[in-house]
């Protein structure tokens, strides 16, 4: 999908439909006050203050009719010059814009606005020239926004918009907006039963329902099976710790303002974990070691709690109740190499399992400047830095690097994948770390006996259970590949007083196997059913009439495919089997 914050010309008109809105709003709501109206990837968005006035999809129509007004109108859109104190006189009645101009430097900024007839906007710009370029655009959605992204600050109301050249663009990116709407895992997860929210429970914190609960199973067993082949030894431990243990890693100074707030039991006092790292470097100290017995992997399928902003949570992709496919991976320092070339390996053989192929490798590294954030030591830093690239070449693997996205204790490697909607969000994750051993003090021996500091790979292959699940949901738009499908087969019988029998027979013999499979033996249509199965993405329907029944066969159709195939009930099963055991896509 198109990028409009990177196509230069999409995007001044963008910004510039921004005014418009702006213009339109002020006409039909004469109250209104402007906080800012910037170019995003998706179009452009304004931050309205209606004085306490909450818009709704209902409202569009007549803002964009507004709109259409105003541009056929036609006037043009100029730019005026102004110095710091001109700037304040000119909007002195408007607190959003003094907060704006008073913290603009007037040494090295030129302050600037601009005016389309009877509207003013503070504005950086450039602009088209006049607002008769604005035909071709549609307001997209409505949502309140916190003033400033924080949620201290009262809402207003932030209206989403898109901007074209032509009609037939438009048209087209509204015809793709509404495919990806439909690829939507909250939609797909909804019609499927995946998962579900509840306000008693709270936001961002869903609710597996058992459809959902068997494809995390799945995938659990999945990675389980191919991290015990790579001789990771698992564990659980408990999903909160004392504010000390994050004191201890340095999570409570730098990774603060992403947990939820303490909590006081007796004499102790808790935090809901947001890594489980801490747990695990005690779990390693807990044992003594020789630099033999390293690389030691611990992998826990593990519950994290987070504070994301309200506005950031969706559906199983940003939750602030998860559960990471984590481990931890104590090697030294001959051994990073090798290790984070095994880690890397697995990431691409677990994608080429899903049929994976859409993602990037960004390596993330900490911005230097900021000094709260990250870990403060830059020989550790360069030294990380530096090792991670080495390895990615050595790999031949491309990539590209994001200043700022490091962890607080070192630098990492992403994969990223884009989401049906919105913004890009990190899927696996290997990160470098020279940290925590050392504020947990862990040791393992050398060969002369003498005490050395191991280096830790912290790694999520399928990052959470969440995430992934929201994003292989899609991928497919819903029809999971069967070994991972809620519901592998649906039986059909035609007419139940004469095929039922059979059709329990087989379902029985199915289930005993292993195999989720459903009796639809509602006495509906079979065209019905079969439309049924299809809409709730059951991989194979089986369809008994007098047929199959006389022959000890069965007929099945795969979702989405039209034909149907007959053959004996052995030769099925035996089929379906070998496609769960082999986890064919
Ligand atoms: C890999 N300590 C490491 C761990 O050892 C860690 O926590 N890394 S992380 O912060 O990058 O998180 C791991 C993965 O969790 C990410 O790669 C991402 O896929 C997933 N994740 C992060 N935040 C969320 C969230 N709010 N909702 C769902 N998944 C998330
Ligand atoms: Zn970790």
């Amino acid at each position: 999908m198109i990028n409009i914050k990177e196509n230069e010309k999409l995007s001044i008109m963008n910004h510039s439909c921004a005014h418009l809105l702006a213009q339109a709003v002020k006409h039909l709501y004469p109250e209104a006050k402007f906080w800012v109206g910037p170019v995003v990837e998706e179009g452009f968005y304004y931050d309205i203050d209606l004085n306490g006035k909450t818009l709704t999809e209902e409202d569009i129509p007549a803002i964009e009719h507004e709109m259409k007004k105003i541009a056929k109108d036609g006037k043009r859109i100029v730019r005026h010059e102004l110095s710091k104190d001109e700037a304040l006189e000119m909007f002195k009645e408007d607190m959003y814009k003094l907060d704006l101009i008073s913290r603009m430097d007037e040494n090295d900024t030129v302050i600037s606005c601009y005016t389309q007839g009877d509207f003013t906007d503070l504005c950086r710009g450039p602009h088209v020239e006049t607002v008769k370029e604005l035909k071709n655009f549609k307001l997209l959605k409505i949502s309140g926004a916190y003033w400033k992204g924080d949620a201290k600050n009262h809402m207003l109301q932030r209206i989403y918009g898109i901007c074209f050249e032509t009609s037939e663009e438009l048209e087209a990116h509204l015809q793709e907006l509404e495919e990806a709407k439909d690829r939507d895992h909250r939609k797909i997860g909804k019609n499927l039963d995946i998962f579900m929210t509840h306000d008693l429970v709270g936001k961002g914190m869903p609710l597996w329902l058992p459809n959902g609960a068997i494809v995390r199973k799945e995938l659990e067993n999945y990675i389980y099976e191919k991290e015990r082949k790579l001789d990771y030894k698992h564990v659980y431990t408990p999903c909160v710790g004392t504010v000390d243990l994050y004191k201890t890693s340095g999570h409570w100074d730098h990774y603060k303002e992403n947990m939820f707030p303490k909590m006081q039991v007796d004499d102790e006092e808790f935090v809901l974990r947001p890594m489980n790292c801490p747990h695990h470097m005690l779990v390693y100290a807990n044992d003594l070691h020789s630099y033999r017995d390293l690389p030691i992997r611990i992998g826990e399928f593990a519950a994290d709690f987070r504070y994301e902003a309200s506005g950031a949570v969706k559906g199983l992709e940003r939750v602030r109740c998860m559960c990471q496919n984590d481990a931890h991976l104590f090697v030294r320092p001959d051994q990073i190499g090798e290790e984070f070339k095994k880690v890397v390996a697995l990431i691409l053989d677990v994608y080429k399992d899903f049929g994976i192929k859409d993602y990037k490798f960004r390596l993330s590294l900490r911005d230097p400047e900021d000094k709260e954030k990250y870990f403060d030591d830059d020989n550790m830093w360069n030294e990380a830095e530096n090792k991670l690239r080495e390895v990615l070449n050595e790999f031949g693997l491309e990539y590209f690097e994001a200043i700022g996205e490091a962890a607080f204790y070192g630098p990492k490697l992403d994969v990223e994948v884009k989401p049906a909607v919105g913004p890009e969000v990190t899927l696996s994750t290997c990160q470098l770390d020279f940290l925590l051993p050392r504020r947990f003090e862990l040791t393992y021996v050398d060969n002369e006996g003498k005490k050395l500091t191991p280096v830790v790979i912290h790694r999520a292959i399928l990052g959470t259970f969440d995430r992934f699940t929201a994003f292989i949901l899609e991928e497919t738009k819903g029809l999971l590949p069967l070994w991972l499908s809620p519901i592998q087969i649906n039986i059909i019988p035609v007419n139940n007083e004469y095929h039922l029998e059979y059709a329990e027979n087989l379902f029985n013999k199915l289930k005993d196997l292993g195999i989720r499979v459903e009796l639809d033996d509602r006495n509906e249509k079979l065209g019905y059913k079969m439309r049924e199965s299809v809409m709730k993405k059951i991989p194979y329907s089986i369809i008994i009439g007098n047929k199959e029944v006389e022959s000890n066969t069965v007929s099945y159709r795969k979702c989405m495919s039209d034909e149907t195939t007959n053959i004996s009930k052995e030769d099925f099963i035996n089929k379906i089997t070998e496609e769960i055991k082999n986890k064919a896509n």
